[in-house]
């Protein structure tokens, strides 16, 4: 049984509404790209088969470590979560699965089973949070105050490793086949902590959640510069990051999340190398001008977007065997989440799209001729292409709207959600 939130007469009478200028741009694009030797449908056919995982708790509205104003309807739990992430999917079309964190989304397994195949949504990876205190949780009465997987005390970093070890056997109950671990382990102040000793404690914690994988699973670990700790951070960076999943072995890879560098480093440098080591697990994709400001994907800086989906496709056949998991995670304090959410998804899309576009062989002969200015303009012939009719063709193909915020507007959905969930009230900080 599915039970679709948005009716779908509303997409077909806003698809109607845009179909003939949606028509003519969609020819006028296959001509150019045929003048270029590229036939559109191959692109059509690869952006349709290219899926992106929403985060549970991005459906919710953010906030910063100053407040959280919260929107209208917005979800109590992880049901009415999955019911917006169906809204997403149902429009767009490239969202069928949603990533959960644990304990925010703990629920029946079954319930919640039952409820994402009603809503023909799926589960990626798994995320485990050790990086706040959970006082109504019996399983971990100790306090992350000074750390989790590496903390001084084995009491904790026991107390840690268990709660993992809980999330991936709810993970298996779902479906689900991967762990995410992030921790905001560190310290703020030179001598805090032994930086030696303590990524020594962290790696024997991970080796412990590592050891207990199911046969079919793959373990992330998640890089950040720095926040919340300010002096040192444990996983502080991509190099730390292979060496953990080094340590650990195969099932082991390294998650990258675009807002968790420094400014202006280089992250599609970052992608290559990480395939190179045959350790790049996947994506958190986001945007940012500052720090881990998590805004809408390709919101700031939609090239470097590009360039790192630039990377993915050069990589070909070894990125095939790598099977990247491909994950949004953002934070959404002024917007719509659901709004924020469907633009980012075809933002990941559009840059994907564009960098299928790259003339690779022509790229390769600039490069070898030493020619910066021809290599440089065959990237950016691909990203100012504009693929917006490739896009929606997609998503017509499969069902969803040309337009799909306007189709969300046109539902009504956020005022009929609103009436239905109670309003919260702001105040404190929420997730940064
Ligand atoms: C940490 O900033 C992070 O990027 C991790 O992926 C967390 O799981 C997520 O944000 C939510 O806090
Ligand atoms: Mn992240």
């Amino acid at each position: 049984m599915t039970d679709m939130p948005i009716d779908p007469s509303v997409i077909e009478s806003d698809n109607a509404e845009r179909s003939t200028g949606f028509e003519a741009d969609f020819a006028a694009l296959g001509e150019q790209l045929e003048r270029c030797g590229v036939a559109i449908d191959t692109i059509v056919k690869a952006v349709r088969d290219f899926t992106v995982a929403v985060p549970s708790w991005g459906v919710g509205t953010g906030g910063t470590r100053f407040a959280r104003f919260p929107g209208p309807g917005e979800p109590r739990g992880i049901m009415e979560k999955l019911d917006d992430c169906a809204v997403i999917h149902q429009l767009g079309r490239s969202t069928p699965s949603v990533s959960l964190h644990i304990p925010w989304d703990r629920t029946d397994p079954a319930a919640l089973k039952d409820k994402a195949q009603s809503l023909k949504l799926s589960f990626d990876a798994m995320n485990s949070n050790t990086f706040q205190d959970h006082p109504d949780d019996p399983k971990q009465p100790l306090s992350y105050k000074f750390g989790s997987l590496s903390h001084a005390d084995e009491a904790v970093r026991r107390q840690a490793v268990e709660h993992n070890l809980d999330v991936i056997e709810f993970g298996q109950a779902i479906g689900s086949t991967a762990i995410t671990v992030w921790i905001g382990d560190g310290s703020n102040f030179p001598g805090q902590v032994d930086l030696l000793r303590s990524f020594e404690r962290y790696l024997e914690s991970a080796k412990a959640i590592y050891g207990a994988l199911p046969e079919d699973w793959r373990i992330f670990t998640e890089h950040k510069m720095y926040e919340p700790a300010f002096y040192s951070t444990i996983v502080q960076d991509w190099g730390t990051n292979l060496l953990i999943a080094q340590e650990l072995g195969p099932k082991a890879y390294c998650l990258v999340d675009l807002g968790h560098h420094a400014p202006n480093v280089n992250i599609e440098q970052i992608v290559s190398r990480l395939i190179f080591a045959r350790k790049l697990g996947g994506f958190h994709f986001n945007d940012s001008k500052y720090g881990d400001d998590d805004l809408d994907t390709g919101s700031i800086d939609p090239f470097r977007l590009f360039l790192v989906f630039n990377e993915l496709i050069e990589a070909g056949e070894a990125l095939e065997r790598l099977d990247p998991a491909h994950m949004i995670d953002q934070s959404h304090n002024v917007t719509d989440p659901i709004e924020s959410l469907i633009r980012s998804a075809d933002e990941i899309r559009r840059a994907y799209a564009q960098a299928l576009l790259v003339d690779r062989v022509a790229l390769r002969e600039y490069q070898d001729a030493n020619d910066p200015m021809m290599a440089s303009e065959c990237l950016k012939q691909a990203f100012r292409t504009d693929v917006t009719s490739i896009l929606a063709k997609a998503r017509i193909m499969d069902g969803g709207a040309i337009d799909p915020i306007a189709a969300y507007r046109a539902s009504g959905y956020r005022k009929k959600v609103a009436i239905e969930r109670p309003e919260v009230k702001g105040g404190g900080g929420g997730i940064v």
